[in-house]
């Protein structure tokens, strides 16, 4: 062999050596993280309910991580139509234990409006940022303001929607799930939005409610939906734990991405998305 060759078979023997080890620690990391974002967070919680009353909404619990760094971002979560803080509060631990302030509330009548459900949410998106400017409150010194999102499920999910819409300016986020809002427009959001729904709800067709309402943000905006395959209207509660894993991971990486700008969680909406759940989803939309 001419030495120019060796030489060049050389190169390229240690390339890809080199690109081999690269992808699969590229792709060791990444399962690790996508692990990491489907289970509890590493952060030991707390929750607490004394708080200043707010008139758009009755009671309300408040989690958070008690040894986090840095300064926590807020999310306001609502329930849906008859439902309560307990139907859906598992993202309140689960968010918290990933490093967010999170406010669960419960609506002032069981069976308001998703219009009334938006003020709510608003509403405790201003007590979290309150909290942080309360001397007696655990979370005094630990909010930054500029960072809150708003979450619910069906009406409280037309609530997040309406509350982006009207609000964008004073949020960085919304998730809605199973979100019901008859002919809901939301062109006015500017905040990245998730949209999580399932395929087989009843309650809230997904063709009339959250697909549509996921096409009514305008493209410029980023969004993603996400459907579970034959998932009802329950989807993301407390009930359906078999996807809390799933649900959980799409929702922090939207936060650190969108809410926290750490550009590191781009991937798990893109390429590092696992291959397994093209087995649960149904359908599948990322509009960076
Ligand atoms: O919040 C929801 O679950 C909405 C469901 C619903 O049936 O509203 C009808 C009035």
């Amino acid at each position: 062999m001419q030495p120019a060759f060796r030489y060049l078979s050389l190169i390229f023997v240690s390339l890809i050596v080199v690109s081999c080890s690269s992808t699969s620690s590229r792709m060791d990391s990444s399962a690790a993280m996508i692990d990491s974002l489907s289970r509890q967070g590493p952060h030991q919680i707390r929750a607490y309910i004394s708080m200043p009353d707010a008139p758009e909404y009755a009671g309300a619990t408040i989690y958070y991580p008690l040894n986090a760094s840095g300064l926590l971002g807020g999310v306001a979560v609502a329930p849906g139509f008859t439902e309560r803080q307990r139907h859906i509060n598992w993202w309140g631990s689960r968010l918290a234990t990933h490093g967010y302030a999170v406010i669960v509330l419960d609506t002032n009548d069981p069976r308001d409006r998703p219009e009334v459900r938006a003020e709510a949410l608003m509403a405790a998106v201003r007590t979290l940022r309150a909290e942080g400017q309360r001397r007696e409150s655990p979370l005094f010194g630990r909010i930054d303001s500029s960072r809150m999102a708003v979450m619910g499920h069906s009406m409280g999910g037309g609530g997040a929607l309406l509350a982006a819409n009207a609000y964008s300016n004073e949020l960085s986020a919304a998730i809605p799930f199973t979100s019901w809002q008859p002919e809901g427009n939301f062109n006015n959001i500017t905040v990245p939005a998730l949209v999580i729904a399932g395929e087989a709800d009843t309650i809230a067709p997904v063709d009339v409610h959250a697909w549509s309402h996921y096409q009514s943000i305008a493209t410029g905006t980023p969004k993603a939906f996400l459907e579970i395959k034959e998932g009802d209207h329950f989807v993301a509660n407390n009930s359906a734990a078999h996807l809390h894993g799933i649900m959980g991971r799409y929702g922090i990486a939207w936060l650190r991405l969108y809410m926290d700008g750490d550009e590191r969680y781009r991937e798990f909406f893109t390429a590092s998305r696992p291959s397994a759940d093209s087995a649960v989803l149904s359908r599948y939309e990322f509009n960076e």
